[in-house]
C-alpha cells in the first residue's frame, strides 16, 4: 500500500481494537499491538496500536489523514518524521585541553577504571550497590552483542529491515553508552557506573544513527511492556523537524502517555541534552519532556584530566553542552574524552568519545545503582535524589547551564 506513515493518537485511552479498525477502516486482523510487531515494512497495511497510549502507527495517504484527523475518536495526526542520535563531538573543537594519556587508573589484573567513573562518585558506592539485577535499556544504535566486557540480556530492533539489535551502527554509539552504563567489573576493558545492571539493547537507529519517531515510540513501549527500571534515549529530532516544528513540541504530546506509563512503572528516563555550536543554546527532544532527567556534559580540568570526586576545580559545563532558560536541564555528567567499549567497527573494541551522549548514560547508571538501594522509591523519589545531591557547579545552586550541578552516586546513595 502506498502513501506515508502515519501516527494518530485517539481522544479516549482506552481505545479498544475494534474502534481502531473502524477508525482505519481496515479488518481487524490487521490490527496489531505495536510493542511487539513496530518493525514493519514500509508497504505493511497493518495498523500498529499501542493499546496502553491509545497511539497507532500506520501507512495512509495524506487525504485518508486529514479524513482521520477530524473524526471525533481522534486527538491528533502527525507524519512519522525521522530522528538522528545526538553526533559524537570532536574533542579538538571543544575548549577542552589535549587527552591526557592517563584517563584511568588501571588495576593489577589490567583493567581500566575511567577516570570520569571516579568523578561522579561511583566506585564508592559499589560496596552498598552495583546495579545487580536493575533492568536499563539503552535506546540506541543497539549494543555489540558479542562484547567480551558487556552481557546483554534481550532487547529488541524497531528498525525496518533489521530484525537483530547487535550494534551494527559505524561508530559503535550505542555499545560506548553501554559501556558506561554497566561495563562489568572483571578483569579486563573498563568499568561501568554501575557493572551489576542488566543490559537491555533496543535499537531504534540505524547504522548512520538515523531512525523514525514511531520507532522511539515503540522503544518507549517495549520498555514499559518489559518492566524496565531505567531507560537512556541519545536520540533527538533533526535540525529540519525542529525547524518545520517551530516553537510548540507537538512531537513530545504523542510521548506522553508513554513516558506516562514508564513513570506510573517508576522507570527512570534519561536523554542527553544535546550538544550544539550555537551560542543560543536550545536543548533537543526528548530530553525536553518533563518526566525526563536533562543531562548536560561537563569537561576537564586544567591539565586535560578528568576531574576528581569533588574536585576542589570546579568542574565547568563543556562549551557544547546544550541548555535553555527554565529549569530544563537537570544535571551533568563529565562528556569529553569518555573512554568506553565499542562495537566492532574498531578492532580494540574500545574508544573515547566525546558529547552529552557520553554524559547521559553517567545518570542511566546511577539511577541503577540507587534502585538497587531502594525499590520502593518512586520514580519522582529517585529522580529527586539524583538531582538534589549533585555536586553544586558553575553558578551558586541550581542554574540553568548545569542544572543541581555534577552527578555525585555516593550522595545520592547516602540521600535521605
Ligand atoms: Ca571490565
Ligand atoms: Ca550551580
Amino acid at each position: 500500500m502506498p502513501g506515508k506513515r502515519y501516527i494518530v493518537r485517539f481522544k479516549d485511552l482506552d481505545t479498544k481494537f475494534n474502534t481502531v479498525a473502524e477508525v482505519f477502516k481496515r479488518d481487524l486482523q490487521y490490527v496489531e499491538e505495536a510493542e511487539k510487531s513496530l518493525s514493519v515494512n514500509p508497504s505493511d497495511t497493518t495498523v500498529h496500536h499501542f493499546t496502553k497510549a491509545a497511539v497507532s502507527v500506520l501507512q495512509m495517504e495524506d487525504n485518508e489523514a486529514s479524513d482521520i484527523q477530524s473524526l471525533p475518536e481522534v486527538d491528533d495526526v502527525m507524519e512519522d518524521f525521522t530522528i538522528q542520535g545526538h553526533l559524537d563531538v570532536d574533542p579538538e573543537q571543544t575548549e577542552s585541553r589535549p587527552r591526557s594519556e592517563d584517563d584511568f587508573v588501571t588495576t593489577p589484573t589490567g583493567q581500566k577504571i575511567p577516570k570520569n567513573i571516579q568523578t561522579v562518585g561511583a566506585d564508592q558506592v559499589w560496596p552498598l550497590s552495583t546495579g545487580q539485577g536493575i533492568k536499563v535499556a539503552v535506546l540506541d544504535t543497539g549494543i555489540y552483542l558479542a562484547h567480551p566486557d558487556l552481557t546483554v540480556q534481550g532487547g529488541v530492533s524497531f528498525v525496518d529491515g533489521i530484525d537483530s539489535w547487535d550494534d551494527n551502527g559505524l561508530k559503535g554509539h550505542g555499545t560506548h553508552c553501554a559501556g558506561i552504563i554497566g561495563a562489568h567489573n572483571n578483569q579486563l576493558g573498563v568499568v561501568g557506573v554501575a557493572p551489576d545492571c542488566l543490559l537491555y539493547s533496543v535499537k531504534i537507529l540505524d547504522q548512520h544513527q538515523k531512525g523514525c519517531f514511531s520507532s522511539l515510540l515503540a522503544g518507549l513501549g517495549w520498555a514499559a511492556d518489559k518492566k524496565m527500571d531505567v531507560v537512556s534515549i541519545s536520540a533527538r529530532w533533526t535540525d529540519q523537524q525542529i525547524q518545520e516544528a517551530g516553537e510548540e513540541c507537538r512531537e513530545i504530546k504523542f510521548l506522553q502517555r508513554h513516558l506516562k506509563e514508564l513513570e506510573d512503572n517508576n522507570c527512570i528516563v534519561v536523554a542527553a541534552s544535546g550538544n550544539s555550536k550555537k551560542t543560543e543554546k536550545i536543548v533537543y527532544e526528548p530530553a525536553l519532556a518533563e518526566t525526563v532527567l536533562a543531562v548536560g556534559a561537563t569537561g576537564k580540568d586544567q591539565q586535560g584530566q578528568q576531574f576528581p570526586y569533588h574536585s576542589q576545580e570546579k568542574p565547568k559545563r563543556a562549551d557544547f553542552s546544550c541548555w535553555q532558560p527554565g529549569n530544563i536541564v537537570d544535571l551533568c555528567a563529565p562528556g569529553v574524552d569518555i573512554y568506553s567499549t565499542w562495537n566492532k567497527s574498531r578492532a580494540d573494541t574500545y574508544g573515547h568519545k566525546t558529547g552529552t551522549s557520553e554524559s547521559c548514560p553517567h545518570v542511566a547508571g546511577a539511577a541503577a545503582l540507587l534502585k538497587k538501594l531502594h525499590p520502593d522509591w518512586t520514580a519522582l523519589q529517585t529522580r529527586r535524589a539524583l538531582t538534589r545531591s549533585a555536586f553544586d557547579i558553575g553558578a551558586s545552586d541550581f542554574d540553568d547551564k548545569t542544572g543541581y550541578g555534577l552527578l555525585d552516586c555516593l550522595s545520592a546513595a547516602n540521600y535521605a
